[in-house]
C-alpha cells in the first residue's frame, strides 16, 4: 500500500479546497447569467418616496460589499497558512540538512559529514530531509515529480526544500530548468530506505572518511 509523503498530502488539499471553490463560483456565476438570459428585466414602478429606496440601495451595497470583504480575507489567510505549511519543514528539529549543487549536467549530495555523491541521493525514511539547494554555473531547477517537490538552483544562493518519505521507495530526479545541450540528461536517484539500513551506510561513510 503506497503511503502518501506530507509535501503530496499538502499539495493535495490546497487543490481540493480551490477545486471546491472554483467549482461553487462557476456554478453561481453560470446559475446567474443562465437566469439572466431568460427572463426579462422587470420595471418597477417607483414607490414611495424616492429617496427610501437610494437608502436601501446603499446600505445593500454596503453589506455585500462587507460580506466580499470578509469572504476574500478568509480565503487570503487560508492560503498563507497553507504556503507556510509547504515552506516550513513539519520537524525542523529533528531534520537532516543536505546540500544540493547543480552543474552542467548532473547534481552532487553533500551529506552532513561532508561525504560528496554524484548522481544519487540516499535518505533514511519517515525522517525529515531539509534540501539546501544552489548552482555552480547556470540556472537548474532540482525536481522530484512524485513527491510533488521542486526548487530552482540558483548560482550564489541557497533556496530550501524539504521533504519527508514515509515508506522505502525509489523516485527520479530531474532538472526542470532548460540549462544547456546536455540537460535532458541533467538525472540523479533518490533511494528512500529504512533508517537501520541509512545508518549502517552512513556510519561505514565517516569511519572511512575519518
Ligand atoms: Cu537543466
Amino acid at each position: 500500500m503506497a503511503v502518501t509523503p506530507p509535501t503530496v498530502a499538502i499539495w493535495t488539499s490546497v487543490f481540493d479546497v480551490y477545486l471546491v471553490l472554483g467549482t461553487l463560483v462557476g456554478i453561481v456565476v453560470i446559475s446567474v447569467l443562465t437566469y439572466s438570459v431568460f427572463t426579462k428585466p422587470k420595471v418597477k414602478a417607483e414607490v414611495g418616496p424616492k429617496r427610501s429606496s437610494e437608502r436601501k440601495k446603499k446600505i445593500r451595497a454596503v453589506i455585500l460589499t462587507l460580506i466580499t470583504i470578509s469572504i476574500l480575507t478568509t480565503v487570503e489567510l487560508d492560503t498563507f497558512s497553507a504556503t507556510s505549511l509547504v515552506t516550513v519543514p513539519s520537524d525542523p528539529a529533528n531534520s537532516m540538512t543536505i546540500q544540493v549543487v547543480g552543474q552542467q549536467f548532473f547534481w552532487t549530495f553533500i551529506y552532513p559529514n561532508g561525504y560528496a555523491q554524484v548522481g544519487n541521493l540516499t535518505i533514511p525514511v519517515g525522517e525529515t530531509i531539509i534540501l539546501n539547494i544552489t548552482s555552480k554555473d547556470v540556472f537548474h531547477s532540482f525536481a522530484i515529480q512524485q513527491l510533488d517537490v521542486a526548487k530552482d538552483a540558483i548560482p550564489g544562493r541557497y533556496n530550501q526544500l524539504w521533504l519527508e518519505v514515509p515508506t522505502p521507495s525509489q523516485y527520479s530526479i530531474i532538472c526542470k530548468e532548460l540549462c544547456g545541450v546536455g540537460h535532458a540528461f541533467m538525472t540523479a536517484e533518490l533511494y528512500a530506505v529504512n533508517a537501520s539500513t541509512f545508518n549502517a551506510w552512513y556510519g561505514s561513510l565517516q569511519t572511512k572518511g575519518g
